[in-house]
């Protein structure tokens, strides 16, 4: 059913937390398909990804970020940070997300970000692995003490009558005015962009935690035949003892890297993938501003 312009809503939501919260499960679950890649590492999500939804009057603009890096000050670090301070700048809510029940001193330094002028949601996330719940009530208190949050909300990003739920709080903070993306529109990514991020979301999963995560994928070639995508990527490596990590006994590895990346491409896009994989060695690259921004990191 058309909604008429003048009854439209339409504002900018900005999700941020410490790496490994669930802020990209949350925005997977927001925007109702995948489009920001999880796993348990840090570090999985490079990039400010946009996604959209329309409910009813509402059109939501989430914005997911880069978890904040208070480890390592190399190239890539620095960039991921920029990404997450230009995201919380013009937003009309922040969602704060942490781990229901802790806090770290990662979750202060990202506290430390959070504007004045912008009502900020606490996000009790994974509150399902919360046992004692008695205990949670003298944690909100400390929290509240930290920052004037306009909401608390515990939940879970895999729980989707939560994430109903969110919704509606943050409906709210929309202020009225024109949509500015048609309703079916999910993302401003690129399906170059989707194809290389689930290639380094299998990498990331498949890998064990001694492979660093200053490993990137490159897209070298994207061609659509009819019903067809043909995509050529490189995995790229920081040195020749990762490179066998990533390929494994035989091959192993990298194949089962491709089928499951290819097979989660075919699902989302309802269409047949070709994927050829290739890993190549570039020392130093997450240490090097301009070879940073050549990967495509802002
Ligand atoms: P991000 O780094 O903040 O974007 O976190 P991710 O979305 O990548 O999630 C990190 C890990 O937490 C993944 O293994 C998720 O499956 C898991 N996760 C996310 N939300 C929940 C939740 O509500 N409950 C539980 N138990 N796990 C969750
Ligand atoms: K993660
Ligand atoms: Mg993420």
């Amino acid at each position: 059913e058309p909604v008429a312009p003048e009854q439209q809503h339409c504002g900018y939501v900005a999700i941020v937390g410490k790496p490994n919260v669930g802020k990209s499960t949350l925005l997977n679950a927001l925007v109702g398909q995948k489009i920001s890649i999880t796993s348990r590492k840090a570090q999985t999500t490079r990039h400010r990804i946009t996604g959209y939804r329309t409910v009813g009057p509402n059109q939501f603009v989430f914005v997911d970020t880069p978890g904040f890096q208070t480890r390592h000050g190399n190239a890539l670090n620095r960039a991921l940070n920029k990404t997450v301070l230009g995201a919380v700048t013009d937003v009309d809510l922040i969602l704060f997300v942490v781990e229901a029940g802790h806090f770290h001193p990662a979750d202060a330094k990202v506290m430390e970000l959070l504007p004045s002028n912008v009502p900020v949601v606490l996000l009790a996330n994974k509150f399902d692995l919360v046992h004692r719940r008695g205990e949670l009530a003298p944690w909100l208190k400390s929290m509240q003490e930290k920052h004037p949050f306009a909401e608390f909300v515990p939940m879970s990003a895999k729980n989707a009558r939560d994430v109903e739920r969110l919704f509606a709080i943050c409906a709210k903070y929309l202020p009225q005015q024109a949509w500015m993306h048609d309703p079916e529109e999910l993302t401003d990514r690129s399906e170059r962009f989707m194809a290389a991020e689930m290639v380094r979301e299998k990498l990331f999963r498949l890998t064990g935690d001694e492979l660093p995560y200053t490993s990137t994928v490159v897209i070298d070639k994207f061609e659509e035949e009819g019903g067809l995508k043909r995509i050529a990527a490189t995995i790229v490596v920081e040195r020749e003892g990762h490179k066998g990590m990533v390929i494994g006994e035989k091959g192993e590895k990298l194949k089962r890297i491709g089928t499951e990346a290819r097979q989660e491409l075919e699902k989302i896009w309802d269409c047949k993938v070709f994927l050829e994989l290739w890993v190549k060695v570039r020392s130093g690259w997450a240490d090097d501003d301009a070879r940073v921004r050549s990967f495509g990191y802002e």
